[in-house]
């Protein structure tokens, strides 16, 4: 964790002339929660600083909102010492790193891959099944052959070198247990709202440390992870996705927001759903991020240390969530 401090510290330094409000974030995070000014860019953890900083690139750059949940997320996919996103990710049980990811714009265009592997960047294979195919969802071999089709280049299947420590350490027990707030909690999902009020979000993640071989998360499902809709808003998810995946939480979250709910009541009522419905919601994180068309944003979730970028065109900032449990 003070190596990816370090590394944040170092890239947000880098570009701190640019974004003068990334140097704000390298102090206390925020405990606020506003409103209004767009374009506006969420994204999960602290790793959301760099990925912000490279979406609202794209966007200064004349990039869609498309183009900069797409871009902003690539950032984390790259990133070495994120060992929840990416090829870089920990595995599953067998050793093997197996990718989910989904993206989508608020006209309900939406494509996702999941169970993917030996692929770089599996959130622009997403955006490739959205528009290249008639399908939302491809999943392991047949995603990965797409994604070769598309171009996308096979990588070596080996653990990079953090991972297989963790992997190495964790087969001296192969003991499974979700750890709230560790490493296996660092999923980036990303949602955001240009000027002219329209939406598009991202996710992307290596699932859960250790999971079983074939399983699947939240953040591929629309609905689960990411779920947008011009008309209303936008919603993301992180944590244990199992949680996630049984309450629709980032469409509820949306649905609310349809109801008359703010971004943030949206939030906590999703918050409190997921605690109902999980058996022992003391042992698990899940948090939420929302925006609606406002540029209203609110995020929650079940434990604290969930915290999130918030990111406009003058500033990227670092955000503590608020949690259900104290
Ligand atoms: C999953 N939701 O696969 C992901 C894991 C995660 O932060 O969010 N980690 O369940």
């Amino acid at each position: 964790m003070g190596d990816r401090r370090k590394f944040i510290k170092q890239s947000l330094l880098g570009s701190a002339i640019l974004y003068p409000g990334i140097s704000q974030a390298l102090g206390k995070p925020k405990q606020e929660i506003a409103a209004g000014e767009k374009p506006l860019i969420l994204s999960t953890w602290n790793h959301g600083l760099p990925a912000n900083a490279n979406a609202l690139d794209s966007l200064r750059n004349g990039g869609s909102i498309l183009d900069a949940v797409e871009v902003g997320v690539r950032t984390t996919e790259l990133d070495l010492d994120n060992l929840s996103v990416g090829l870089q990710g920990l595995p599953d049980r067998e050793g093997i790193v197996t990718l989910d990811a989904s993206i989508m714009t608020g006209d309900g265009a939406c494509g996702s891959v999941a169970f993917l592997r030996q692929i770089k960047h599996p959130i622009s294979v997403a955006r490739k099944v959205m528009e290249e195919t008639p399908h939302v969802m491809l999943a392991g071999e047949g995603a990965r052959q797409f994604a070769m089709a598309q171009g996308f280049p096979l990588e070596k299947e080996e653990l990079s070198p953090g991972a297989e420590k963790a992997y190495e350490e964790w087969r001296k027990t192969s003991q499974y247990k979700p750890i709230i707030n560790i490493e296996n909690h660092d999923t980036i999902g990303m949602i955001g709202i240009d000027a002219d009020g329209k939406m598009a979000g991202s996710c992307t993640t290596s699932g859960l440390a250790y999971k079983m071989h074939g399983r699947v998360g939240d953040s591929p499902i629309i609905g689960a992870g990411l779920y947008v809709d011009d008309e209303v808003g936008a919603a993301t998810a992180t944590g244990l996705g199992e949680t996630i995946i049984r309450i629709c939480g980032s469409f509820l979250i949306v649905e609310l927001m349809r109801q008359g709910r703010s971004p943030q009541e949206a939030c906590e009522e999703t918050v409190r759903r997921l605690v109902a419905k999980t058996k022992n919601p003391s042992d698990i994180q899940a948090g939420f991020l929302a925006i609606n068309k406002e540029g209203e944003m609110g995020a929650f979730a079940v434990h604290p240390g969930f915290n999130f970028a918030k990111g406009l065109l003058q500033s990227n900032d670092l955000i503590d969530s608020k949690s259900y449990f104290s």
